[in-house]
């Protein structure tokens, strides 16, 4: 107990330290223009949406605008969030620190983002440059470190698809009334490129809702797709076996789908409390047929389509939304002195182990998309492999604009990776997920995956671990941690060891699980002043 009170002062310690870095008035570098940065992020973008990354159903849904950032620049293929839910990577991002040191390590009952810590974007502000975030914020608190925000505030934060609201630098707000909230932001991201200070750098944050559930595409792309059918992966019927944590999971497309997620009407006449009643049907595994002949294999089958159609119509609208902006950037002469990165908060499945959500350590949700385009530095073309973190981004687009990098940060520049044929970078990545049981049933973990292993203890209600050797089991169906060698099992134990004390997570099981159930209010998130007004 008093040590997860001591991890608490450590972050109140850690943020008034930081608030002391003197990195100012850099040059950006001796180019004559100054670097300007564009990062782009979606909500839960799976990187097997995106037909850069070669997927198979992204070669039928490609992403032709997001695919010209790697084109001109560089695909990252390892690249992992460190806790895979929305907020707790949000933070990290800003923070260059993991959920334990920044304080948000849950959405569920975890508080609101601090944001008095220090954030790249407010290292950027420092630094002479213009700052601004529009879309998806999702911490609660007002953004700092921008000269303008403009962030969904409605439905906790995640906003809607529909009638969107956004909070404009913490003060006013405003309601759409007709544009799909992938519209509004793009414009709202060129409006505020158009009308900026040019005698100024700039570093946008430019972030979508979409995809994030329940998958409501702008109705110009209803009918996109609607000639054919997706394949499933082939992991879509995974049973399980060995795999105690995700056998107990709640978000499987055959049996956790609710009937708002695949669009069916509620019966006219209920109340409104009815309604989102009969509309959640599902969430917690209560069967459910939009008609009584659509039983069984067919069924799930059916519920795929409707899923992985409304996300990858989503993802349409982003990739039109990308091109936007890169030839906004094209014709106003700034693509030269541009970074641009697409990202995405996490991963996501899209079928794979029969899933939809995210949170596990397993690929498809660990590992982030992530393009990066630099035309100072990045050859076009370019692919690695290197092991990235999600605290490493906003190092890296520092250390991209000449700007110091602060040394109290848990996360490093990668840049080197792109000047040098033979650097050296991490040899293994850490993870660790707090959120239960709530959303999803994910049991709490942590983890370390090197270029070959990924070893996951599950510490919550459960004591299990898995080994996967993800060169001859890519998809993770094989636990072998039974059956590894022992020599194995300890390298890669004391190497996770050696990650927790580096990382200053190594607290006691008890701890960690006292993290879990401890609960933290959120307290901006929605002012109540603004709940009955339009
Ligand atoms: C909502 C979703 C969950 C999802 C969380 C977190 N339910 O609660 O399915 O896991 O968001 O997503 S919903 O029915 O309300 O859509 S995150 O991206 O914000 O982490
Ligand atoms: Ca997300």
């Amino acid at each position: 107990m008093k040590h997860f009170f001591n991890f608490l002062i450590f972050n109140v310690l850690f943020a008034s330290c930081n608030s002391q870095t003197d990195i100012k008035n850099q040059s950006p570098n001796s180019e004559s223009k100054p670097l300007n940065i564009v990062y782009i992020m979606a909500d839960d973008h799976a990187y097997q949406a995106i037909s850069a990354y070669g997927s198979e159903i992204s070669k039928l849904a490609p992403t032709p605008n997001i695919d010209r950032i790697a084109v001109g620049g560089a695909i990252m293929n390892s690249v992992f969030c460190t806790n895979s839910i929305c907020g707790p990577s949000r933070a990290s991002i800003l923070t260059g620190n993991l959920s334990h040191v920044n304080g948000f390590y849950k959405n569920v009952n975890g508080g609101d983002f601090d944001g008095s810590q220090q954030t790249f974007p407010k290292i950027f502000q420092e630094n002479g440059y213009q700052t601004a975030v529009i879309g998806k914020w999702h911490l609660g608190t007002t953004p700092t470190g921008f000269d303008y925000s403009k962030v969904l505030v409605n439905w906790g934060g995640q906003g809607t698809y529909f009638h969107p609201q956004f909070s404009i630098n913490g003060k006013e707000k405003v309601k759409e009334k007709n544009r799909h909230s992938t519209k509004v932001i793009e414009d709202d991201c060129i409006d505020w490129l158009s009308s900026r200070d040019t005698t100024k750098p700039f570093m946008l944050m430019y972030q979508f809702k979409v995809p994030h559930r329940d998958w409501r595409p702008d109705s110009i792309y209803h009918d996109l797709y609607s000639d054919f059918d997706f394949p499933e992966p082939s992991t879509f019927n995974d049973e399980y076996g060995g795999r105690i944590a995700a056998s107990e999971n709640m978000m499987e497309i055959e049996n956790h789908l609710n009937r708002r997620d695949l669009k069916l009407i509620a019966p006219s006449g209920m109340s409104r409390r009815d309604s989102m009643q009969w509309l959640s049907y599902g969430d917690n595994g209560q069967f459910w047929t939009p008609n009584d002949t659509l039983q069984g294999m067919e069924l799930k089958k059916w519920k795929y389509q409707k899923y992985i159609k409304d996300y990858l119509r989503c993802i349409a609208g982003v990739d039109r939304a990308v091109g936007t902006l890169l030839d906004y950037l094209d014709s106003n002469g700034l693509t030269e002195n541009t970074v641009v990165v697409y990202t995405s908060d996490q991963g996501f499945y899209l079928g794979e182990h029969g899933w939809f959500d995210k949170r596990w350590m397993y690929e498809e949700s660990f590992k982030m998309p992530f393009l990066v385009k630099n035309p100072r530095l990045i050859k076009p073309g370019t692919k690695s492999n290197e092991l990235i973190m999600n605290i490493d981004f906003g190092a890296t687009l520092l250390d991209f604009a000449g700007i110091e990098v602060p040394k109290n940060i848990q996360g490093k520049s990668f840049k080197a990776v792109f000047e040098n044929d033979n650097f050296i970078g991490r040899d293994a990545v850490y993870y660790h997920y707090y959120e239960y049981p709530k959303w999803h049933k994910v049991q709490p973990h942590y983890g370390i995956r090197t270029s070959r292993y990924k070893l996951i203890h599950f510490y919550y209600s459960l004591d299990t671990w898995e080994l996967y050797d993800l060169e001859n089991d890519p998809n993770e169906m094989n636990n072998i941690y039974s059956e590894a060698s022992k020599e194995l099992i300890e390298s890669l134990k004391s190497r996770l060891a050696d990650l927790k004390k580096e990382y200053k997570d190594d607290f006691s099981i008890e701890e960690m699980k006292l993290m879990t159930d401890t609960v933290i209010q959120r307290v901006y998130n929605e002012p109540s002043k603004w709940k009955n007004k339009n």
